[in-house]
């Protein structure tokens, strides 16, 4: 059986459109010679990687080739008089097989999507190399996995790179535009996609909305974040915003961002303790001041202002002046989002309120992001 090392160009588009792929790749024979002279090539593209599931075959075409030192250079598109290839093919995983005179050559090659209309190369190679170069790509046929040495080790890549880890990850891959995206927190991990909403605009985006409230009067003190969006993706975040938020139209009020605590990466601050202080540097949105302020958390009671006792079960997050603790401080208009804790409506105040000056809202619930 020959092995195959692959050099592919690809070029995808965001909408649907008829694309050409140019696909370079060398062919090697068991003994680890190069290909050479007239061979018939046929290229396929698959909806999976092998034949166990019955997915369908999307595209076929056949290129008499004269082979020479193994290089080829050929290109998917409809330029063989067959059908044409569809951008939105790519939205989704793509396999590549290649025929070499009526034997395929397995596994089938997963081809990445490259955001945009830039080009991607990937080298891919069905053995481990001993040697690899920064970039190159192996794909582990006993995993499915594919991997990529970067900084002298290799490193799992998502199976389909056009599904983000996280609204961060989005943004760098060039979105925009706030709204829900499909999320794949773990990668190339076990863990199944999630739709999430992204703040794209705010301090300069990039913000996965972890928590949002969608009720007005809670009585719990285990307030979860929202499925599919604990865990690594908030331990891997570096900053955590509060807000108000109309989730109808994700506008924000009384935002504020801090480095993301550590306590809280599964457990939400509303259900971290009875009460939790967290002292960091804070960061107003409004006008991008900065100060050094302790953030109090938890389901435990308090008075009329932000932190004043931490007995019972009521529940208040809030932001203080000082880094004392139980002694009513609050601090600006950093959300006082309280009494979530019990049957009483819940509240959406600012931290320098009485926490009964506003109450939540259809229009004004409390959120929680973290990029
Ligand atoms: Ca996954
Ligand atoms: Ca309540």
């Amino acid at each position: 059986m020959r092995t195959l090392l692959l050099a592919a160009l690809l070029i995808s588009n965001a909408v649907a459109a008829p694309i050409s792929l140019q696909h370079q790749a060398r062919l090697i024979d068991a003994a680890g010679g190069p290909l050479n002279g007239e061979h018939t090539i046929v290229l396929s593209l698959w909806t999976d990687s092998d034949d166990t599931e019955s997915r369908a075959q999307l595209w076929s075409a056949t290129y008499p080739t004269n082979v020479a030192d193994g290089y080829i250079g050929l290109v998917l598109d409809q330029s063989d008089g067959g059908d044409s290839v569809d951008s939105e093919w790519f939205s989704g995983d793509v396999w590549l097989q290649t025929a070499v005179d009526d034997v395929a050559l397995v596994p089938r090659s997963p081809i990445l999507d490259v955001p945009g209309t830039s080009l991607g190369v990937a080298s891919v190679s069905v053995v481990r190399p001993n040697t690899p170069a920064p970039g190159q790509l192996w794909f582990d046929r006993e995993t499915g996995g594919l991997e990529v040495f970067v900084d002298g080790d290799w490193t799992a890549v998502a199976r389909n790179a056009s599904i983000p880890a996280s609204c961060a990850q989005a943004r760098q891959n060039g979105q925009t535009s706030s709204g829900v995206y499909t999320l794949d927190p773990d990668g190339s991990g076990p863990g199944t996609n999630v739709s999430a909403y992204c703040d794209m605009t705010t301090a300069g985006g990039g913000w996965t909305r972890v928590f949002v409230a969608n009720q007005n009067n809670y009585s719990s003190s285990s307030l979860p974040y929202i499925a599919g969006l604990s865990g690594s993706l908030i331990a891997d975040s570096t900053e955590m915003m509060m807000a108000y938020t109309n989730p109808v139209n994700g506008s924000l009020a009384n935002a504020w961002y801090f480095p993301t605590p550590q306590n809280v990466s599964s457990t939400t601050p509303m259900a971290v303790g009875q009460c939790s202080y967290y002292t960091n540097s804070f960061t107003r949105v409004a006008d991008n001041s900065t100060s050094t302020r302790t953030l109090r958390m938890g389901w435990g009671s308090f008075g009329a202002s932000c932190d004043q006792g931490c007995t019972s079960t009521w529940g208040q997050v809030c932001l203080k002046q000082s880094t004392s603790q139980g002694t009513p401080d609050g601090f600006s208009d950093f959300p006082q989002f309280a009494t979530f804790a019990v049957g009483t409506s819940d509240h959406c105040s600012a931290s320098n309120q009485d926490y009964r000056t506003t109450s939540c809202a259809d229009s004004r619930r409390f959120t929680i992001l973290v990029r």
